[in-house]
């Protein structure tokens, strides 16, 4: 008993002296306790004006093409003190050769718990080959006082298809993209998949209520397929797409898909038979 009591007087000391240790060699100026709300996180890029800072941060530090998760802070540049209170909006955009168009993307909100991070998604749906084309505006409102800032952006190609864009056969042009899982397992895995309509250049609204049948196959082995798969159903929780996703081994999948709307049509999609090994409208994976 004697001992265990030690401890719990002894480690909250040590922890303090490597904080204090940690805090007093680091010369970074950052607040130690704002600097936690990011752990975990690698800075993308920093958008400056002349007032602020506007700091994007996700886990792999880098914009890539597909789903990506972001995380915000707002620093004052006179006093390196971060926001708490601001509202925003962003437009990602893509400079093609014959017009410009954005991309799916989110609300900012405040990230829960959270005293300085806000966060949001945007989907890229594509990028250019050495990652140019894109650019970000970050447009926020402090006390009622308009700000924006912007810059371009590098947006990276992914490695698989984790996003696709196609035409329905309702001429209506979607955008379907794997959100989760972010670290697939042998076994069911929760599929989580988002579903917006590019509605013009500019906006993308999220599809609500249609169905995406789901086929994973692996080409690399006679394109066999896993059982207790279930399809893709709308969830008014999160506005996005979640079913049942088996793997039974680590490798290549193809996720083969058939997306429908209410009444059952097929906008985009075919069934994997002995003929047809492929759908053609799929997401892979690899693991
Ligand atoms: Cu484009």
């Amino acid at each position: 008993m004697k001992s265990i009591k030690f401890i719990y007087i002894l480690l909250p000391i040590l922890f303090l002296s490597v904080l204090t240790t940690s805090c007093s060699s680091d010369d970074d100026d950052d607040d130690p306790i704002i600097t936690n709300e990011v752990e975990g996180l690698s800075k993308i890029l920093d958008l400056t004006n002349a007032t602020h800072t506007v700091e994007l941060f996700n886990k792999e530090g880098d914009f890539y093409t597909g789903y990506n998760a972001i995380s915000i802070r707002l620093k004052d540049n006179a006093t390196d003190a971060y926001i708490e209170d601001a509202s925003f909006s962003w437009m990602p955009m893509m400079q093609m050769p014959t017009m410009q168009h954005s991309s799916p993307r989110s609300a900012i909100i405040k990230a829960s718990g959270k005293n300085t991070v806000f966060e949001g998604y945007i989907i890229y749906q594509m990028t250019n080959t050495d990652g140019s084309g894109w650019s970000l505006t970050v447009n926020y409102t402090i006390d009622g006082v308009d700000y924006t800032a912007s810059d371009a952006i590098t947006v990276r190609q992914n490695d698989n298809q984790n996003v696709t864009s196609f035409m329905g056969s309702d001429d209506s042009r979607y955008i379907i993209s794997l959100i989760k899982p972010n670290n697939p397992i042998i076994g069911i895995n929760d599929l989580m998949v988002g579903v917006h309509k590019m509605e013009n250049m500019m906006t993308f609204p999220v599809v609500e209520n249609y169905s995406i049948a789901l086929d994973p196959r692996m080409p690399g082995m006679g394109n066999h397929s896993s059982p207790n798969n279930t399809d893709l159903n709308y969830s008014m929780v999160d506005d996005m797409y979640h079913a049942d996703l088996s793997l039974t081994m680590t490798g290549y999948w193809v996720l083969n898909l058939k997306f429908m709307n209410t009444n059952d049509d097929v906008l985009k999609g075919e069934n994997v038979t002995d003929e047809n090994t492929q759908s053609s409208l799929y997401l892979e994976l690899e693991f």
